[in-house]
């Protein structure tokens, strides 16, 4: 009989599997049926952007966690696909850091061209899964919103592609409650615009701190603050840019520091990370984990190992990201097909534990990188997805890097080398802090005799 199996979201790493399936598929092999749930109208996940905070048009939380004018956070050197290069995608070289829309414009290409949409039901959040030892089979519950039913079905595998990185995980501080001004989650931070002439508080020290003070600095905001619980940022900001440590209180519209000194602030936005969020899974099949390199109990990253019918993709941070959640969704299809063997139990642990005391060694971004280069060199060996040098993904990732380190404010003028086609990213016609507009047509509208090499 058949194998079914459900994937739980479309964004990158759902498509990603979408993708693995139909790779296989187009060379003669035969795939089980697939039901890929999404709860959003439209593929792409967080690249799929949304107005909305808080509740969608259906009483569901807002998946999206993305804002206008957000570029590319890292090169699109290192995220390339390695069958679907941006060259394929747009006919033509194009530079280094793109804004959503363009990313989003890719994502969707190749899955377009794969012609895998007709998988995917959209509004249709998953509400339950739960899985009967007896029959083997997991019960997938389902919310379908335009026949405002909930059905269930039954099937053999189940793919979690649910992302990470939109349940917010919100402190409060002394004073909050007393507040004058707008406290909010980086989650629902959408225009930078909101906050032009504000002086601002950004708690965290990561990448949301980052680029959202960077957009607010960009657009206009009068001062940032970003305030950091156990290292600082350490780039070299702008004058009207200060670091402090740890938020103590607030009263009224001061912030005050561990430090014991104060900023009167306008807003507060919480850059304080996401958590892993899982309602629709029974405890048994449930991970529970922080935001880290190498989450316990995903034996190669993706199978749980208390029930290896169940898979998980993109459930680590990253450095690597689509083409890591190709590696995996890769992986986890031969899985399925039974082409990859799994071992025993313990064995799983044991290896899994082995890559976790790595990852507890590793003290720099770069050891970071490597490590997670290492983990996608791993699945991509044990797979046909198309091997790529991601020894000159990581070199990239270490260019990027110094280019924050030289200036944050202009690291996205930098171009690349492309590890899939080897050809060098062309310069941006205007600086990233000079570039307000932040759609498709704006990035790409690039005059040809522009495009000179910036690196070269
Ligand atoms: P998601 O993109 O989150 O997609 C998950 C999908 O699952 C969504 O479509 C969602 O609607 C669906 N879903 C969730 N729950 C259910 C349910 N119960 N039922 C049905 N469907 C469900 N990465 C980069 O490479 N470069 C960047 O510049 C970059 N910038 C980022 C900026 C922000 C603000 C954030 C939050 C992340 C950024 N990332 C970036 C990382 C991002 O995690 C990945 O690029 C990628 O989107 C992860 O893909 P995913 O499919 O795992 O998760
Ligand atoms: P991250 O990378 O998980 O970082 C979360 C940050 O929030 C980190 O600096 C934490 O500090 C800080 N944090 C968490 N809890 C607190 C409390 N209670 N007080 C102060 N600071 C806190 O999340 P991001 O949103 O920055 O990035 C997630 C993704 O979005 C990323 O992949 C990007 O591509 C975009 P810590 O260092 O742990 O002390």
């Amino acid at each position: 009989m058949t194998q079914r199996i459900a994937i739980i979201g479309a964004g990158p790493s759902g498509l990603a599997q979408l993708r693995a399936f139909q790779s296989a598929a187009d060379k003669g092999i035969e795939i089980p049926e697939i039901v890929c749930y999404e709860k959003q109208d439209d593929w792409g996940g967080l690249w799929n952007y949304s107005w909305r905070t808080g509740l969608d048009a259906h009483g569901e939380p807002v998946h999206g966690s993305m804002y206008r004018y957000l570029w590319s956070n890292g090169p699109k050197e290192c995220l390339e696909f390695a069958d679907y290069s941006f060259e394929e995608h747009f006919g033509r070289p194009i530079a280094s850091y793109p804004p959503r829309a363009v990313l989003f414009d890719y994502i969707k290409g190749r899955v377009e061209k794969a012609g895998v949409r007709k998988y995917i039901r959209f509004g249709c959040p998953v509400r339950q899964v739960t899985f009967d030892d007896a029959s083997q089979q997991f019960t997938v519950s389902v919310h379908d919103q335009s026949l405002d039913l909930v059905t269930s079905e039954e099937f053999d595998h189940v793919i979690v592609a649910s992302g990470h990185f939109s349940t917010p995980n919100v402190p409060e501080f002394p004073g909050f409650s007393s507040f004058n001004g707008r406290i909010l989650h980086a989650h629902d931070f959408r225009d930078a615009l909101e906050f032009k002439g504000k002086d601002l508080l950004l708690l965290g020290s990561s990448y949301s701190a980052e680029d959202i003070g960077s957009q607010c600095y960009k657009y206009g905001a009068r001062s940032i603050t970003t305030s950091y619980r156990t290292a600082p940022m350490g780039f070299k900001w702008p004058d009207n840019w200060e670091e402090k440590p740890l938020l103590v209180k607030v009263d009224r519209d001061t912030a005050y520091f561990s430090d014991g000194s104060h900023k009167r602030v306008d807003a507060i936005i919480l850059c304080t990370g996401y958590l892993h969020h899982f309602p629709f899974l029974e405890e048994s099949l449930r991970l529970k984990t922080a935001n880290r390199m190498w989450p316990l109990g995903l034996y190669k990253g993706v199978v749980w190992e208390e029930n290896p019918r169940l898979f998980y993709l993109g459930m680590q941070d990253q450095w690597y990201t689509f083409n890591m959640f190709d590696a995996q969704a890769w992986w986890v299809r031969d899985a399925v097909l039974g082409t990859q063997t799994l071992p025993a139990k313990a064995a799983m642990q044991a290896d899994s534990q082995a890559w976790r005391e790595r990852e507890e060694t590793l003290d720099s971004d770069e050891a970071m990188i490597v490590f997670q280069g290492d983990y996608v060199k791993s699945l991509i060996s044990e797979t046909d997805y198309p091997s790529f040098d991601i020894d000159g993904v990581n070199r990239t990732f270490l260019e990027w890097e110094h280019h924050k380190h030289e200036n944050i404010m202009t690291f996205r003028d930098h171009g690349y080398r492309s590890l899939m086609t080897g050809t060098q990213a062309p310069r941006h016609h205007t600086p990233w802090l000079e570039a307000m507009d932040d759609s498709l047509e704006a990035y790409l509208a690039q005059p040809v005799e522009a495009e000179t090499p910036l690196d070269e």
